[in-house]
């Protein structure tokens, strides 16, 4: 007889009641299914605070983080809800968390290197190379707490977040037994790695939590190793687990609206939308599985659409980013997370990794990044006619700092 797995066992010996009644842990077990069922890699619930209603020990430190300008211009985290999930909806009693695998195929280390005389190439994070996480997430949040209120006949409340609402996910992440929260402040589960996106449902059912009581959350498995903190371009780990956002290259080149602080600039290398630096160095990435959906692959843009003349967004040109008209970016990154930069961002993190390629003096390249600064620094936007006159400045300048790879 084939060989039952223990799961299908349970099922056997306790089969859920059709009439809408389950135990919590009834519903946490067929929400875990659903979960995977719709898609997701990870699926864990936390209780909303910890059994003495103190909260969870890393939101007691969100204040401190704040106090110390951490935050920079992010003026959405000083909102007081971050601090305790029951503030997010009344009656809350259980955080559903789940994760989606977006390590997609190629990795960093495999990307094509343009060759000194090419059009120089910038760098965008693999969490914006496919379709915009936000959307895919929420979808299949929907379904699944559709699911939910066609299984349990109980009214109940449900609203779902992957970064859209006041709650720090990781921390629910960590409660929900997906994993640990690492010195480079990434979840990291032990299976898949860190490049998993979160989302979380804050309901009123109550649910029996993945981590049984009194056990703790998955152990923290950095151990010795410093390799992220070492690796950061910007220095923006003031200690161990705690990022100084202001420093922070993601930051730098999503968030950050106007202009980029020169200190930081030479250290951004060709980094035009994120940065991956500190994961990209981590040993729990090395043998992390590729992921399946076909949503985080690097979308190809049209670049030309008459010619249809398509373009990666996995490396593309910069001369192609820094020349985009509002319309042209608006066309071309719909439904991908890039559009969070905005035009004026991102045309400005093209200068700065502009001003920091190392494209041959010699080449028909480098006259083309002259001529094409030249005319953004004449632009009527102020932004963008200062970066582009710094990134002139550099590459006219005797000393050019060599780009960090990523
Ligand atoms: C704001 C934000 C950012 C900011 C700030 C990042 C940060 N570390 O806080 C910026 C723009 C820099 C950023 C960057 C990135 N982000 Co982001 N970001 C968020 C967001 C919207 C809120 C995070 C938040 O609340 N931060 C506040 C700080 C306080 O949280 P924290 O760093 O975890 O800080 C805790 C520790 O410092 C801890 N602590 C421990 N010891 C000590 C000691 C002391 C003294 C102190 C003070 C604190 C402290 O306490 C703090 C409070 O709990 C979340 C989505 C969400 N709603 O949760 C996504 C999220 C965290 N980001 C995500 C991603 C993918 C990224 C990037 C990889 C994107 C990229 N490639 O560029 C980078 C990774 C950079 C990094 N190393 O963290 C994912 C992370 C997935 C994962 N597996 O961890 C999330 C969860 C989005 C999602 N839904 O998937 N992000
Ligand atoms: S994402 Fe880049 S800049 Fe930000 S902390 Fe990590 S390595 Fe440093
Ligand atoms: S690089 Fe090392 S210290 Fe950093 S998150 Fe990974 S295991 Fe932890």
């Amino acid at each position: 007889m084939e060989q039952k797995s223990r799961c299908e066992v349970f099922y056997l010996a306790r089969p859920l009641r059709h009439d809408g009644v389950m135990t919590p842990a009834e519903r946490t077990r067929w929400i875990g299914e659903r979960a995977r069922a719709v898609g997701f890699d990870l699926c864990g619930v936390a209780p909303v605070s910890t059994e003495d209603g103190q909260g969870f020990e890393e939101l007691g430190r969100f204040s401190e983080w704040l106090a110390r300008g951490y935050a920079g211009e992010m003026k959405y985290l000083h909102d007081p809800r971050r601090s305790d999930p029951r503030l997010v909806l009344d009656g809350a009693e259980s955080l559903i968390v789940v994760g989606l695998n977006y390590n997609s195929a190629p990795r960093a280390n495999e990307l094509p290197g343009a060759a000194d005389t090419e059009s120089p190439r910038g760098w965008i994070s693999r969490y914006a190379w496919g379709d915009d996480y936000h959307e895919v997430l929420q979808g299949k949040l929907k379904t699944l707490i559709a699911e939910m209120h066609a299984r349990f006949q109980e009214p109940f409340e449900a609203r779902a977040y992957t970064d859209t609402g006041p709650i720090i996910e990781r921390v629910a992440a960590k409660y929900a037994g997906l994993g640990w929260l690492a010195k480079n402040t990434c979840l990291i589960n032990s299976k898949l790695g860190s490049w998993v996106f979160l989302g979380v449902v804050v309901t009123t059912l109550a649910l029996e939590p993945s981590l049984a009581a009194g056990s703790p959350p998955p152990a923290d498995l950095c151990g010795n190793c410093t390799r992220c903190l070492d690796a950061c371009p910007t220095q923006a780990f003031p200690e161990p687990y705690v990022l100084d956002a202001r420093r922070c290259i993601s930051y730098l080149t999503i968030e950050l609206r106007g202009t980029v602080p020169e200190e930081f600039r030479g250290q951004m290398g060709s980094a035009v939308i994120g940065c991956d630096i500190c994961q990209d160095v981590c040993p729990w990435n090395r043998k992390a599985p590729i992921t399946a959906p076909t949503a985080f692959q690097p979308r190809e843009a049209i670049r030309i659409p008459k010619a249809e003349i398509r373009v990666s967004l996995l490396a593309p040109e910069l001369e192609w980013l820094a020349s985009l008209s509002q319309q042209e970016f608006s066309a071309v990154f719909r439904g991908s997370a890039v559009k969070r930069a905005k035009w004026q961002g991102l045309v400005r993190n093209a200068c700065i990794a502009l001003g920091n390629s190392t494209v041959n003096r010699d080449s028909p390249a480098f006259s083309r990044v002259i001529r094409l600064l030249e005319s953004l620094s004449s632009l009527g936007d102020l932004i963008i006619s200062d970066h582009a006159r710094w990134a002139l400045a550099r590459l006219s300048g005797s000393s050019r700092a060599a780009p960090v790879s990523t």
